[in-house]
């Protein structure tokens, strides 16, 4: 089952049919174009391949997506196996996609796409310090392989798969959620809590009990009475509300949904062909069979429903998909328990007894025992596990598209596939407010960036556990860069809205927010020249810099054409260690308010401890660059993008390539936006270009 459409000119070895003499011949041709002696062997032909890389001691691995760890993902084992994973702990292997793209970076580079639906294993480093060891758990699977810079691999990966997915603007505004704000009375606090402490907010997010009785396309009455009227008071005060939706689909009598999906035979089935039996929030669920073209088209043709209404986004969620347990497996584990309800439990049968409960959730048995149908033949889920989420979201988008194909829809899910990015964005999950959580956000972006996830955040201030102050403040200063910044929390946590916490952090927090606000135009126009290039928006900084020391940084970015970002993620930091691969201009940005000319240093290359409270930020502009910002609103509707402050690094003169478009429509794609070129000389404008823009104020250093 492959997802990828190869248009470029890309080395293709498949694997699947050329097997087994031309896999072998295409090993000298790995050989060749790594000149390290990158072996590709293959073992156990009839079930699964091993290819194996030998690596040198310098070479980094950068890629795979959403997964655990750093950015060179050199030194552990890895996964992927779309998993609801909700520990994220440093022990795991996957998460909750499968990214199988990865750049070996060495004397020469080397990208490598595995194109295969199942389970792949991956030791990079770790069973042995040089060596990289894949393991494909099957054999219908295509390599493809990319040379280049590291900047070309990627693009040339990317345009393969298509331009990815584009929110509207509106998504580039703070978005508020939490699992759950379960009723109309709830979700009316929660907005004019922004109104009272006057906090930019762009959208609040419906979570599962919106519904009734947790069933998808259902808004339960009791809890959101006159949903359409309710929606539309929020539009008429131009917040969004975001409904999430599941993947699985109640077992009720008289409910549409259940009863057109099983006269039309769109649920995955058992080994028998019934309905597959699983449980969700529900209770008892089926699961669309998404790898079914007319089940997609049913599936997504439901989003109607809540679109009629004025939504103007959704949230896919438990789409790997998630199960707490199956009917077959639930009533096995009752026996056993029935069986030893008299027995003494020793040390033995004790433990058997949690792991047989605990491993009701998410058992690979049940994968096994689940069924599509895919051109009339059964194919058993397990094989293709890795492409449900994915084709989940695609009947989503392919539905609002459908519906109207010129309106953008904000779409986040959280299980992926590579490919998938071209039908939403997605959020990393069930992360905890952790620092090591904020760490592993700053450090899966340019990963997520390689495979096309441009619109992705991870839910700031952390899902599960209570937040410290500190940990949401310098979460948010983080998070102030990402296209989707979202706080989101768990049922049982703190609550983590910015005025929960005291005045001096709720005044930091409404101030980080209000300055993601001025960086709207910037971020906006940066993620869509990425996207149209297929370039990334978050880089590693070997990815423009080549010296030695860049590649050994795991915790600064460069965030699109102007930035160098090094965010503080430990505890009680009163700044960081900075690397600076060349000059810059350092800024210490607390509030949009206080921008003057002393708070920006020019910092020479090389290693600084950079200085920052807790209430400040700092960001460095890159040479010859410009950093355009507007005055702060409370909508992304309201921001004055015609009205600049700059703040340029270059002694002559600086600029900046903007780019603009209505925001709301696909008309980019046949080409309607402007790029300006804004441009400072000496405290003097001169706009090339200047397409009505003004300058207000610029700094120039
Ligand atoms: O198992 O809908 O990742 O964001 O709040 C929990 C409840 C199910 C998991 C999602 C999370 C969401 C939660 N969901």
């Amino acid at each position: 089952m492959r997802t990828f459409k190869n248009e470029n000119q890309v080395k293709k070895i498949s694997i699947g049919t050329l097997f087994p003499t031309d896999t072998i011949l295409e090993t000298s041709f790995i050989e060749e174009v790594y000149n390290v002696e990158a072996i590709l062997k293959i073992s156990d032909l009839k079930t699964k391949f091993s290819l194996n890389f030998e690596l040198s001691e310098d070479d980094c691995i950068y890629g795979l997506g959403e997964n655990l760890r750093g950015i060179n993902k050199r030194g552990y084992q890895y996964e992927s196996f779309c998993s609801d994973e909700s520990k994220h702990l440093p022990g795991k292997t996957s998460l909750y996609a499968a990214h199988n793209f990865f750049i070996i970076h060495g004397k020469t580079n080397l990208g490598v796409y595995i194109d295969f639906s199942g389970k792949i294993t991956y030791d990079i480093g770790f069973s042995s310090t040089d060596a990289m060891s894949i393991l494909v758990a099957g054999k219908d699977f295509d390599i493809y392989i990319y040379e280049g810079s590291l900047n070309e691999i990627v693009k040339q990966f990317r345009t393969s798969l298509g331009m990815n997915y584009v929110p509207p603007k509106w998504g580039f505004g703070y978005q508020q959620s939490r699992w759950s704000y379960e009723n109309a009375d709830i979700v009316n606090e929660i907005a004019s809590g922004f109104e009272v402490y006057d906090i930019p907010c762009d959208a609040i997010y419906l979570d599962i009990d919106y519904m009734e009785r947790f069933k998808d396309f259902t808004v339960s009455d009791e809890r959101f009475p006159h949903f359409k009227s309710f929606v539309s008071h929020f539009l008429e005060k131009d917040i969004k509300l975001i409904p999430i939706i599941d993947a699985g689909v109640k077992i009720e009598a008289d409910y549409d949904v259940y009863e057109e999906g099983i006269k039309n035979d769109y649920f995955c089935t058992d080994s028998e062909g019934k309905p597959f039996v699983a449980a969700v929030w529900p209770g008892k669920v089926h699961f669309p069979d998404f790898l079914n073209p007319d089940a997609r088209k049913w599936f997504g043709s439901k989003y109607q429903f809540l679109l009629d209404q004025g939504i103007k986004g959704f949230w896919n969620d438990m789409n790997e998909p998630a199960i707490f347990y199956s009917e077959k497996r639930l009533k096995e584990t009752f026996e056993w328990l029935k069986a030893h309800e008299n027995k003494n439990l020793d040390i033995y049968s004790f433990f058997e007894m949690i792991e047989k409960v605990n491993g009701l959730s998410n058992a690979v048995e049940d994968y096994k025992s689940l069924y599509h149908k895919v051109e009339g033949e059964p194919v058993n889920h397990y094989d293709v596990h890795n492409l449900y989420g994915y084709n989940m979201t695609r009947a989503a988008d392919e539905g609002f598209k459908q519906y109207d194909d010129n309106q953008r829809v904000l779409l986040i899910t959280r299980a992926s596939h590579v490919g998938m990015a071209k039908h939403s964005g997605i959020w990393t999950g069930d992360n905890h407010s952790w620092w090591e959580h904020l760490k592993l956000n700053i450090q899966m972006m340019p990963s997520l960036n390689m495979v096309g996830f441009l619109y992705a955040g991870a839910d700031t201030g952390g899902f599960q556990d209570d937040v410290s102050p500190d940990l949401m403040v310098r979460w948010m200063q983080f998070s102030l860069f990402t296209p989707l910044l979202r706080n989101h929390s768990a049922l049982g946590t703190k609550m983590q809205e910015p005025w929960r916490f005291e005045k001096k952090i709720r005044q930091q927090l409404r101030d980080v927010i209000r300055l993601r606000y001025a960086f709207v135009p910037y971020l906006y126009s940066e993620f869509m020249k990425a996207s149209i290039e297929f370039n990334m928006m978050f880089k590693p900084l070997s990815f423009e810099y080549a010296d030695s020391e860049s590649k050994a940084i795991e915790d600064q970015l460069l965030v699109g054409d102007a930035l160098m970002i090094a965010p503080v993620y430990e505890q009680n930091a009163k700044g960081r260690m900075v690397y600076l691969p060349e000059k810059m201009l350092l800024w210490k940005a607390s509030t949009f308010e206080a921008i003057k000319a002393d708070q920006f240093e020019a910092v020479e290359a090389g290693y600084h401890y950079i200085k920052a409270d807790l209430s400040e930020l700092f960001i460095f502009i890159r040479p010859g660059k410009l950093l355009p910002l507007v005055e702060p609103m409370d909508r992304v509707s309201k921001l004055k993008t015609n009205e600049f402050i700059v703040i340029g690094y270059g002694s002559e003169k600086a600029n900046y390539a903007l780019y603009e478009d209505d925001g709301e429509s696909f008309d980019f794609k046949a080409g309607k936006y402007n790029i300006s070129t804004l441009e400072v000389d000496q405290n003097q404008v001169v706009t090339s270009n200047n397409d009505g823009h003004i300058i207000k104020t610029s700094f120039l250093f």
